[in-house]
């Protein structure tokens, strides 16, 4: 799967504008995740659909979606803006970016420096970088291009073989662990915990994908998981604030 997604990807590079900049002003991601004063920090997924369980809100709207997690006081948001799989929109960060205080971070397939441009003037504040996407070199780069046009990344790995890979080129600051193989879209919380003993201690640890109950938020919190990243069990609340508030 992850292949045919880059496959595509590539395509819409090649033909990729770049949009206007967006007139926003930015916020830091690590340290609003950092301070959190709950369990854990959250960062809130603007998900529209997904390629293995379809659309998951039928009334979606982004800027809705996306309000309602600042109003519920989340530490970030996340917005996919993937088309072709995700039924995302770059679109939607600019405009939810708006009318939120709360760092913004693109959730794509960046594995082009356009792409990091292009999230620049989207108004994005930090981007997601993919370990299992690229070699760890370009992965360095696209990194340190992020944070020289002023953003912040979370590099995401999967695998041990991954983390290892990243780790000899360089430490992220955020690091996430998705818990759920691109490949065969498998999601195991244990993941988590595998990654979390490989971790080096600087890397700030994120828990992403297959988080549904207060229960999963514990049990990777004491992997070593500091924020976790939720989308599907929050996409599916009727009411939104009330489920982030709990
Ligand atoms: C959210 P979930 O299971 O809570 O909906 O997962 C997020 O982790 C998932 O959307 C994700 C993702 C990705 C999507 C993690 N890494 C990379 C696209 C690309």
């Amino acid at each position: 799967m992850l292949d045919t997604i880059l496959a595509i990807k590539q395509q819409e590079i090649e033909r990729l504008y770049l949009p206007e900049a967006a007139d926003v002003k930015k916020v830091p991601f690590a340290e609003s995740l950092k301070n959190s004063k709950k369990i854990a920090g959250l960062i809130a997924e603007v998900k529209k659909a997904s390629p293995s369980k379809g659309v998951i809100r039928d009334d979606f709207n982004h800027v809705m979606v996306g309000k309602q997690y600042a109003d519920a006081g989340v530490q970030a948001i996340s917005v996919l803006t993937d088309q072709h799989f995700f039924q995302g929109h770059r679109d939607f960060l600019t405009d939810i970016k708006k009318f939120v205080d709360v760092p913004v971070m693109r959730k794509d397939f960046i594995i082009d420096p356009v792409q990091v441009e292009e999230s620049k003037l989207m108004g994005a504040d930090a981007i997601l970088l993919i370990g299992e996407a690229m070699e760890p070199k370009k992965l360095h780069e696209l990194y340190l291009q992020a944070y020289e046009s002023g953003m912040e990344a979370l590099v995401e790995v999967h695998s041990e073989e991954t983390l290892e890979g990243v780790l000899k080129e360089f430490t992220p600051e955020v690091l996430g662990v998705n818990n759920r193989n691109l490949h065969t879209f498998e999601t195991k919380l244990e993941q988590t915990e595998k990654m979390a003993k490989l971790a080096p201690d600087e890397a700030f640890l994120v828990s992403e994908s297959g988080i549904f109950t207060f229960e999963d938020i514990q049990k990777v919190v004491g992997y070593g998981a500091g924020a976790v990243l939720v989308g599907e069990s929050l996409m599916r609340q009727n009411n939104i604030k009330q489920a982030v508030t709990n």
